[in-house]
Parts: C-alpha cells; sequence; structure tokens
C-alpha cells in the first residue's frame, strides 16, 4: 500500500517539506503520497501577505501577522536555500535585506521550480489529528471552507508545519478599557502611514518592538515610546524615539511607568510576542513550549519523541529561518522514506535534555546563534541537504549583531555579506532604508526582479 504523508500548513516550512520530497523524487527515489493542507487559499504562510486582520473571509482568525513595510531584519545571505541559491531566482546578486515582496518572491520562486502546488489543497483546515482507533497511523478531519464539507482520512505520517507567530500574547494593563484611541497586537499591525502624525507607545523589546516602532517613525508618526519589561534593546535610537520601562497602566492618553514617568499617547502597539498554539491536535499529540531555541519533546528539534512519526518544524524561536526549515525537512524526508533510523526513546530523550541543558547555559545572541547553527550542522550531518558554509553564517549573523548595536537606522544599508551557497558578495542598495519608502520589488531589484511575477 502507498505510503500517506500529510504536511499541515503551505508556509516556508510546509514548502520546505514539499520541495525536500520532490528534491528526493528527481534523484530517483518513490516518494510516498504527499497532501499539504492549508487553511489559506494560497501558498507562502506569513508571506502571503493580506491587508486583513480578525477574521477572515471564512470566518477563520487570519494567520497573517506580516506588515506592509517589512524588510529582512536579517541578511539574506543567512537564510539561502542551498539547493536555490538568490542568484538562480534573481539572474544575479541583489543587496543582503530586502523588502518582503523580494523575499516571498524567492520563497515562491523555489516552490514553482519543483511545481509542488500539485501536493496542495487550499483552502482547507485541518480540524482534528489523533492516533487511528486501530493505532496503525494518523486520522485528520479537515474542513472545506468553501463547500464546508468535513472529512477524515488516514496517513501514516503527519508534519505540523502551521508557524508559531499568528496567535497574539495579549496582555492588559489597567485603564485600557478607557483609553480612548487605538490598541492594537502586532500581529494585527499593517501599515505604519495608519499611525502618522499619532503619539505612539510600543510595548515590548525584541523583534518586532523594534522594527513596528522604526518603521512607524519612518513613515511620519509622531515621538514613540517603547516600553520594556525586563531590559531595554539600548539602541541608539534615533530623534523622538525613546526606551522607558514598563507601563503601570493608561490614565486617559496619560500612559504613567514604573519609574514615575508618565507620556501622552494617541495609540498603543502590544509588542508582546506569540503562542504556540495546536487546537486540532489531539492532548497526546500536542507540543506544548513557550518560544525558544530548544523545545521540550521534539527529538532533533523535529520528530515528537513519543511517537517520531509525527513531526513538527520550525517550532523554535528563530534566529535562523528557511536553512533551518529545510534542514528539519530533509531529515523528516529522510525518516519517511526509511534513510534514517532513529534511537529508541530512552536515547532520544537523553539527547533532548542535553540540547535543553545546554540552552539553559546560553549568554547572550552570540552563544544563541551558535547553538542555533550548530543544531542545523547536526540535522546537516544526517542527511544530504547540499553543502553550505554554515560557519560562514554565524560571522554573518555576529556582523550583523555589531552592525545594529552600532547604527539601528543603517544597520540594513549594510553590503558585502558572501553567501554561503555561491561565494558572492551583496551589492550596496542604491537607497537607504531610512529614506527608502517605496518598497516594491520593481524598485529594489530593478531589471533583476522576474518577470513572471511583477507588473
Ligand atoms: P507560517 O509562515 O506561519 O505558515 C504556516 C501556514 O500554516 C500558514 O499558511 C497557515 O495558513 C497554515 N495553517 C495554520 N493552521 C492551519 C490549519 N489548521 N490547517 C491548515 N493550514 C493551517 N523570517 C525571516 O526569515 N525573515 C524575516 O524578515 C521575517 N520577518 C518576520 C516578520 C514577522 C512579522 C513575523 C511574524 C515573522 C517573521 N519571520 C521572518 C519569521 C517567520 O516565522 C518565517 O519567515 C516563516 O514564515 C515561518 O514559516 P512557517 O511555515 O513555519 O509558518
Ligand atoms: P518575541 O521575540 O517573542 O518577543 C516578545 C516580547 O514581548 C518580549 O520583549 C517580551 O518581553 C515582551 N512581552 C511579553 N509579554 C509581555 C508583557 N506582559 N508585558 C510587557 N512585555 C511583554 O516576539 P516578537 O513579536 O518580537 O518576535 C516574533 C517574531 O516576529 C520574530 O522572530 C521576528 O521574526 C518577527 P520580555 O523580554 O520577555 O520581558
Amino acid at each position: 500500500m502507498t505510503q500517506r504523508v500529510a504536511i499541515i500548513g503551505a508556509g516556508p516550512c510546509g514548502l520546505a517539506q514539499l520541495n525536500a520530497f520532490e528534491q528526493a523524487r528527481e534523484a530517483g527515489a518513490d516518494v510516498p503520497e504527499l497532501v499539504c493542507f492549508e487553511k489559506q487559499d494560497d501558498w507562502g504562510g506569513l508571506w502571503n501577505y493580506s491587508w486583513r486582520t480578525g477574521l477572515d473571509e471564512h470566518g477563520e482568525p487570519v494567520h497573517g501577522s506580516m506588515y506592509r513595510y517589512l524588510w529582512s531584519n536579517g541578511p539574506k545571505e543567512a537564510l539561502e536555500f542551498a539547493d536555490y541559491p538568490f542568484e538562480e531566482h534573481f539572474g544575479g546578486p541583489i543587496p543582503s535585506f530586502p523588502p518582503r515582496e523580494v523575499l516571498a518572491d524567492y520563497i515562491f520562486g523555489r516552490a514553482e521550480k519543483r511545481d509542488v502546488r500539485r501536493h496542495i489543497r487550499f483552502s482547507t483546515a485541518v480540524r482534528w489529528v489523533e492516533r487511528s482507533a486501530d493505532g496503525k497511523g494518523f486520522s485528520i478531519t479537515v474542513e472545506d471552507l468553501t463547500t464546508r464539507e468535513k472529512t477524515t482520512e488516514t496517513f501514516d505520517h503527519v508534519i505540523v508545519a502551521i508557524g508559531h507567530f499568528s496567535v497574539p500574547n495579549v496582555p492588559e494593563f489597567p485603564g485600557f478599557d478607557r483609553f480612548p484611541g487605538r490598541i492594537l497586537h502586532s500581529h494585527d499591525f499593517r501599515d505604519a502611514v495608519e499611525f502618522e502624525n499619532q503619539r505612539l507607545l510600543v510595548v515590548g523589546s525584541s523583534y518586532s518592538a523594534e522594527d513596528i516602532a522604526l518603521q512607524c517613525r519612518k513613515y511620519g508618526s509622531g515621538p514613540v515610546t517603547i516600553s520594556y519589561r525586563t531590559a531595554a534593546m539600548g539602541f541608539d535610537w534615533p530623534e523622538g524615539m525613546e526606551e522607558v520601562p514598563l507601563l503601570k497602566g493608561m490614565d486617559g492618553k496619560t500612559a504613567h511607568f514604573v519609574d514615575g514617568s508618565t507620556r501622552e499617547i494617541d495609540a498603543i502597539v502590544l509588542c508582546t510576542g506569540y503562542q504556540h498554539q495546536f487546537p486540532f491536535m489531539a492532548d497526546t499529540l500536542k507540543l506544548r513550549t513557550a518560544n525558544r531555541l530548544y523545545p521540550a519533546d521534539l527529538y532533533k528539534g523535529v520528530f515528537w519523541l513519543e511517537d517520531p512519526d509525527l513531526m513538527y518544524l520550525g517550532m523554535q524561536d528563530q534566529y535562523y529561518t528557511f536553512t533551518m526549515f529545510d534542514t528539519e525537512a530533509w531529515v523528516a524526508r529522510d525518516y519517511v522514506l526509511g534513510r534514517l533510523a532513529l534511537p529508541d526513546r530512552s536515547e532520544r530523550a537523553t539527547d533532548i535534555a542535553l540540547w535543553q541543558q545546554r540552552e539553559e547555559r546560553l549568554d547572550g545572541a552570540f552563544d544563541d546563534i551558535d547553538f542555533q547553527a550548530d543544531h542545523i550542522a547536526d540535522l546537516a550531518s544526517m542527511t544530504d541537504y547540499p553543502a553550505f558554509d554554515i560557519d560562514l553564517t554565524r560571522d554573518i549573523f555576529k556582523a550583523w549583531e555589531h552592525h545594529k548595536d552600532a547604527n539601528i537606522l543603517t544597520y540594513r544599508d549594510r553590503a558585502g555579506f558572501t553567501s554561503p551557497c555561491t561565494g558572492t558578495a551583496s551589492p550596496a542598495h542604491h537607497t537607504d532604508w531610512w529614506v527608502a519608502l517605496d518598497d516594491s520589488m520593481a524598485t529594489y531589484v530593478g531589471e533583476r526582479a522576474p518577470a513572471s511575477r511583477t507588473g
């Protein structure tokens, strides 16, 4: 009987998984039946940008957390697909910090190259996953969102790739119920222009807070106050931006902070992170974790400890993204294809514990980067993911951290990052990020914009 593999989600992780299987098929492997369930009507996950917030046209929670003017916040050389370098997609080198549309185009380009769309059932939400009653395989119930028809099918393997930056973590502060302005979570942030001339309060001190605060100021907001809980980001912010300790509460439009200071505020963006949520997984199969570098219960960060026929992709907090997703997908593929034998449960548990003990000893961003690079190198050593210079990517990330500390406004203008796949150094972009208001692919890459997807 043909084996059946369910992949849940057609974002970068789900597409990486489909691509990995197609790569094996090209090399002559006998690949099982692949069915990828995607609740949106197109692929790309978070990169399938939508103006929508709240509920979608089917009444489903909107998955997207991407915003209109997002530019990559890390150098693209640290996320390059080893089997599909940027130069292959764009026909030559492009700068290192592309806007959203450019990165999305790169992701879609590889998916089109291997024609993985044929495996995807769009507008189909997974509603329930459990072990089949006879203990053989998994029973999956899905709903076709256009017909509202529910069906249940059986699969030998399940690969969960639904991301974890979609369900917002939304704290409340005293006085929010009487604040006479907009309060939103970064999940619902779309267009920075909305906040033109408004005095903004951003709560949080991680990637979303940094980027949304800067972006709003870039597109003409009034003064931006960033409130941190544990530690300030500490960048040398431009005029009109500052960091203060945690918000105590709002009194009308007046924000009170725990250091006793106050600011007048017109709108509040909560950049307070996301929750890992898997409402459709039976309790015994459900991953429970916070946003960390080595989630519990996943051997090699991928295989469900109790039952490796269930796999999760991309569940880690992320320095590395696409490269990590690829190596995870390659390893998952090799397990499904019977090319990779896993040790017994006790050895798997010991391995997870060792990685988690090391994670607990990490001291700062450089340690984090090395830890995640080691995770990727570990996976790459188990499979035939194409060779790339992972040590170079460690150096790239560390240089990037220095560049951010040196100047948070100009780090995206840096050039000369070397591709770990082709060895080519990136050119400088023609316009400084801080003044580049047009983020379209046509403006960013000029004649390198792939003709098929522009216009
Ligand atoms: P997602 O992209 O979230 O895709 C998951 C897919 O699963 C979605 O298509 C969703 O519709 C589908 N799905 C969910 N539930 C179901 C269900 N029940 N049934 C069927 N389908 C379902 N990374 C970078 O490399 N560079 C960046 O610049 C960058 N910027 C980011 C900016 C923001 C605001 C955020 C939130 C993240 C950013 N990331 C960035 C990180 C991001 O996590 C990855 O780039 C990537 O999108 C993760 O891919 P994924 O496939 O794991 O998840
Ligand atoms: P992160 O990286 O998970 O960060 C969440 C931030 O929210 C972090 O600074 C937290 O502070 C802060 N937080 C969480 N709860 C609270 C409360 N109750 N009060 C104040 N502050 C709080 O999420 P991001 O959205 O920044 O980044 C996620 C991804 O999106 C990232 O990979 C990027 O690619 C884009 P803490 O430090 O814990 O005190």
